[in-house]
């Protein structure tokens, strides 16, 4: 059930990343992530060593489902840009734009936000220069706590970062999504009826209960 069409790829920096690849992951048109470092010099960071990088997501999305515009609007309204506290590097908030069509939609934005919150904003919007994938452990985080349903999908360490379900599923299972959005494509992601059922089960249960780190 790998998803196999034509994908743009956008990066964000939006503080930490778990809460980021669970957003991301429940977004119609998001057809794959990996949580990584980026916006920096340092030579192959690590999480115990950022150097000088930053917490991003990264993104293959499909532009005919889901426009950058709306992901640049998911980015404005779902972290905390640092208005009045100065943040950590480690969790700067970012564009890294991967073309100029993007890079002057996030200055746009970026000009939007200001003009609405009336403030000198702290975010960084930059080219996307290298990303350095993030340990195994951080990808799909909240999906690999569900050790059982992991092993069931043969998610490997690899999978984690490249496929779509499991990307869906790390959203669905803290309540990103909506149990309506879930409903109507259960059947694509390929699931079996119990590994639907256990999704919804927690998707319910999580609903509406926001993105915690
Ligand atoms: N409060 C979390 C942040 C993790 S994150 C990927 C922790 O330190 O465990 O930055």
């Amino acid at each position: 059930h790998d998803v196999d069409i034509p994908t743009k790829k956008a990066t964000f920096g939006m503080g930490c990343f778990w809460a980021n690849d669970s957003l991301f992951g429940a977004t119609l048109g998001v057809i794959r992530t990996r949580v990584g470092y980026s916006g920096g010099t340092t030579k192959n960071p690590n999480y115990r060593s950022l150097g000088d990088h930053t917490e991003v997501i990264e993104l293959d999305y499909d532009p005919k489902t889901v426009t950058y515009d709306h992901l640049l609007e998911m980015f404005w309204a779902n972290h905390e840009y640092g208005l009045t506290t100065k943040l950590k590097r480690q969790y700067q908030s970012m564009i890294l734009y991967h073309d100029e069509e993007q890079r002057l939609a996030a200055e746009a934005s970026y000009k939007t936000t200001q003009e609405r919150v009336n403030e000198p904003l702290r975010t960084e919007i930059a080219p996307a220069g290298i990303f350095y994938p993030a340990e195994d452990y951080h990808q799909k985080y909240r999906l690999q706590g569900h050790k059982d349903l992991c092993k069931s999908l043969g998610l490997d360490a690899e999978k984690l970062q490249t496929s779509h379900v499991a990307a869906r599923l790390n959203g669905y299972l803290v309540g990103m999504g909506g149990k309506a959005q879930f409903d109507k494509e259960v059947q694509s992601l390929g699931l079996t009826e119990e590994q639907a059922a256990y999704v919804r089960r927690e998707l319910e249960r999580n609903e509406g209960g926001g993105l915690s780190c």
